[in-house]
């Protein structure tokens, strides 16, 4: 049993892709396993994803951020954590900061994963005025978790597919100089046959690599964020929970790996308990 100062409140801002394993039907049930209390700002409301399927309903809920906030306000609702992830619309991203001001308690974390890019491209419907937004709330942030794509694009340097540790030191030192604290850093692979997560703030660094699988799998940033925030709000150092996720992650991939009818998202939730089981 959690004591009272163990059991945690994270706030998560993020759309519902009604199908499509990503943002918050991934976040909410992760979260929940990893045994953190979850409150939700949903950012916009999709059919599907938008990585994909066509023709997808989107209708954007920015406007009732504002008079979320006041009532939270006006209720005395506070966070121990929040995690930001894909966004809607710019007017969003400064909501978010303001939320954060106004919602998270004392020594209460800022986790933002700019969800916004992958491959080297921006997602369907985001442009430089959105990634000029995502870099006030990265300023903002206690941990920033982009990948590669997401980092090159709030820093401005070239994205490349192969690279040394030099490249790497100097997007995350930029991700720092932007105002970030702590950067973890998804995809980072040196080798051929393995990726990892490079971990770094002013003063430490520290890399965790794993096995890479063949083939892209959709939605695997939202599972390795959703599951780095619960380890991060039981308790564990950002490089333990940086290393948790990466596990967690390649489990649900190696679930998904073989169904080409499951193009569209990770199975997550038959390896849940071993992410329990982690923690
Ligand atoms: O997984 C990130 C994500 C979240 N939400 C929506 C998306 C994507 C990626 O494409 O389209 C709506």
């Amino acid at each position: 049993m959690n004591s009272k100062n163990d059991y945690k409140r994270i706030l998560t801002v993020q759309d519902i892709s009604c199908v499509g394993q990503c943002s918050l039907t991934v976040a909410l049930p992760i979260l929940s396993a990893c045994g953190v209390e979850t409150g939700v700002i949903p950012s916009a409301v999709l059919s599907t994803h938008t990585a994909g399927f066509k023709g997808y309903t989107f209708r954007d809920l920015t406007s009732d951020m504002p008079a979320i906030l006041e009532h939270w306000i006006r209720e005395g609702i506070k966070f121990d954590g929040m995690y930001t992830g894909y966004l809607g619309s710019e007017t969003q991203v400064d909501y978010c900061i303001e939320i954060a001001e106004k919602t998270l308690g004392e020594g209460a974390l800022l986790v933002v994963d700019p969800a916004m890019a992958d491959n080297g491209v921006l997602y369907k419907g985001f442009d430089s005025d959105f990634v000029q937004a995502m870099k006030k709330l990265v300023a903002k942030a206690d941990i920033v978790l982009p990948n590669l794509t997401e980092a090159c694009f709030l820093t401005g340097n070239d994205y490349r597919e192969t690279y040394d540790i030099g490249y790497i030191r100097k997007v995350c030192a930029d991700l720092i100089a932007l105002g970030a604290k702590k950067v973890v850093l998804t995809g980072v692979g040196f080798e051929e046959g393995f990726t990892g997560v490079f971990v770094s703030d002013k003063t430490n660094e520290y890399y965790y690599k794993h096995e890479k699988l063949p083939g892209g799998c959709h939605g695997t940033g939202d599972v390795y964020a959703s599951a780095f925030s619960g380890a991060l709000m039981r308790g564990k150092t950002v490089e333990e929970a940086a290393k948790i996720a990466a596990d967690y992650t390649v489990l649900c991939i190696k679930n998904t790996a073989g169904d080409a009818s499951h193009w569209y998202g990770v199975k997550f939730e038959p390896v849940l308990g071993k992410l329990i089981a982690m923690l």
